[in-house]
């Protein structure tokens, strides 16, 4: 929780701390929780004045952001990056303006560490392993071939690149799954239910999709219903976010498992903020725990108290 009270500091906070914040876009409900979070908390009554940027899913619209920001005289630049590379140049400007940059949900690739101040998110390619560690108990007896398809996010988003990884290497030894189908659906709704139709259309007996979000599950959902498969039964579901929507479908069974994913970023992201003007040292890299839900573990409790 990022509950401070500043209580112990003697001097008052010296003024507002100016944060631009480059936002991915609003492709799914994950995204949007996590702006609201950001927006909620870095706020006037909370020390920050905020500056948003949203990139629609572009990365040289973060670009164009980050620019801006440094032209405004920012005193912090937060990026959710849309992929891993193509930063280097834009960071190099930021770090000669003396501009510390903190990375949130997604990291970015340098050549030069000292570009990123900090970064706060989850462990994607943990997130991988572990759907695959589940699908292996679930599904490693099988007797015949286990066929997946993979709906993949932004490719050369680090939340793709981790979940694809950490998925592969997790049932690597597992002989009997195959991987038939992988396809982007950019992370949406309306993508992920579209690519889906498409695989159906050219593997008749899937067995597992892995959505890498909950959006394009819910698309893959839709796209099995309209081809007469029950999914969660015909077809195991397997999906990563765990927004309150898609736990619903956890307990009405359409969906087998969830791998959970934090949006909450906003007071983790305030609080490294203030930290950094301050002058005090941080964690460069903060990972945040995370579960999986499946149906005997997402109560009614567990649902009410999802907030997003
Ligand atoms: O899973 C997805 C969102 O980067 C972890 O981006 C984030 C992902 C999240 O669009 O829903």
């Amino acid at each position: 929780g990022g509950n401070k009270k500043d209580s112990g500091s003697s001097k008052k906070e010296a003024s507002e701390i100016n944060i631009g914040f480059s936002q991915v876009g609003a492709e799914s409900d994950w995204r949007v929780a996590n702006t609201k979070s950001m927006k909620s908390e870095l706020t006037a009554k909370n020390g920050f004045k905020l500056s948003f940027a949203d990139a629609q899913q572009k990365q040289e619209n973060q670009t164009k952001a980050v620019r801006e920001f440094i032209t405004q005289g920012v005193d912090v630049i937060a990026i959710a990056p849309v992929t891993e590379t193509g930063w280097e140049t834009v960071l190099k400007e930021a770090k000669k303006a003396d501009i510390p940059v903190i990375t949130v949900d997604r990291q970015i690739k340098t050549s030069d560490d000292s570009l990123i101040t900090a970064w706060v998110g989850s462990d994607f390619k943990k997130e991988g392993v572990k759907a695959a560690e589940w699908l292996i108990k679930e599904k490693g007896k099988e007797k015949g071939d286990v066929n997946i398809a993979v709906l993949q996010g932004t490719i050369g988003s680090s939340a793709e690149i981790g979940r694809t990884k950490g998925f592969k290497e997790g049932i690597k030894d597992q002989k009997n799954f195959k991987i038939i189908a992988s396809q982007t659906g950019e992370f949406t709704q309306a993508k992920g239910q579209e690519v889906m139709e498409s695989f159906l259309k050219q593997n008749k007996d899937i067995d597992v999709v892995v959505a890498q979000n909950d959006n394009m599950a819910f698309g893959a959902i839709d796209a099995l219903k309209a081809a007469g498969k029950t999914p969660g039964k015909d077809v195991t579901i397997i999906s990563f976010d765990a927004i309150k929507a898609a736990l619903k479908k956890v307990q009405s069974g359409e969906i087998n498992a969830e791998f959970e994913c934090n949006p909450l970023h906003g007071p983790r992201v305030a609080e490294l903020a203030k930290k950094i003007m301050k002058g005090e040292k941080v964690d460069k890299i903060q990972y945040v725990d995370e579960q999986v839900f499946t149906k005997d573990n997402t109560t009614k409790e567990v649902i009410n108290k999802r907030a997003y």
